[in-house]
């Protein structure tokens, strides 16, 4: 069976979640840098097989995926040696699944909103788009309240892309302490990642990412 391929940069946040998963299955892929600082993902042959022309994308045996909460429930399915990180048991699943919907289309969403058209090209800082990212973490504080993991009674893929999220929030220096359950459950789940490469795959990668929105905010002096 050949390897998986994995196109990806290693500061793109969705990226990381998968080079965790795959470092927790023990799963070897073979990488393949896309620059997107540099415009690589617009090649012919990147939009021939991905139109979408985003990292990450995998191939797996001419299975091509991408959207990387999909990557990491297909991962789980197919190279995990047990459903723990993605459980079967449809209750559990589909918290799961609330929980990485909530990541893409509100939190993370709510995340690059705020940050990225001042990181990317500049632009002030909204602070109706900081509110409403604001309200998103309130509402991720509400689900960890009383709970150790975001949807199961262990690490799931949930923990793993809402911990990139949250952490490249640290990283951004947005105060979480109004937050605590968040906080709480950030440490813990740092705690479960180290020993998977935690600080070079994720910690490292995000304080990338947050020095270049501040040097961006240096340069535009910090409107
Ligand atoms: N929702 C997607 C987001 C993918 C995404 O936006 N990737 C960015 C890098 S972080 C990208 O490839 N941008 C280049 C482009 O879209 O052309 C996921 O979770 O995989």
């Amino acid at each position: 069976m050949s390897t998986p391929v994995l196109y990806y940069l290693p500061p793109s946040p969705p990226c990381r979640s998968i080079l965790l998963l795959a470092k927790m299955l023990g799963l070897d892929f073979e990488l393949k840098i896309v620059n997107i600082m540099e415009g690589e993902q617009l090649k012919p042959n990147f939009v021939a097989m991905n139109p979408q022309h985003c990292v990450p994308t995998m191939n797996d045996q001419g299975l091509v995926l991408w959207e990387s909460r999909a990557i990491l429930s297909y991962l789980v399915a197919a190279y995990a040696k047990s459903d723990e990180l993605y459980p079967t048991d449809i209750r559990v699943r589909a918290l799961v699944d609330q929980r990485l919907h909530f990541d893409l289309g509100t939190l993370y969403q709510r995340l690059t909103d705020f940050y990225f058209p001042t990181m990317f090209i500049g632009a002030p800082l909204d602070e109706v788009k900081r509110a409403r990212l604001t309200e998103a973490v309130g509402w991720l504080n509400a689900i960890m309240e009383g709970r150790e993991y975001a949807a199961a009674d262990h690490f799931t893929i949930a923990d793993l892309t809402l911990l990139v999220t949250i952490s490249q929030l640290e990283a951004f220096d947005f105060e979480l302490r109004p937050f605590k359950h968040v906080k709480q459950w950030l440490d813990r789940c740092k705690e479960h990642m180290a020993p998977f490469d935690y600080e070079e795959l994720n910690a490292s990668k995000a304080v990338m990412l947050a020095d270049m929105f501040r040097a961006k905010m240096n340069q535009t002096g910090g409107s």
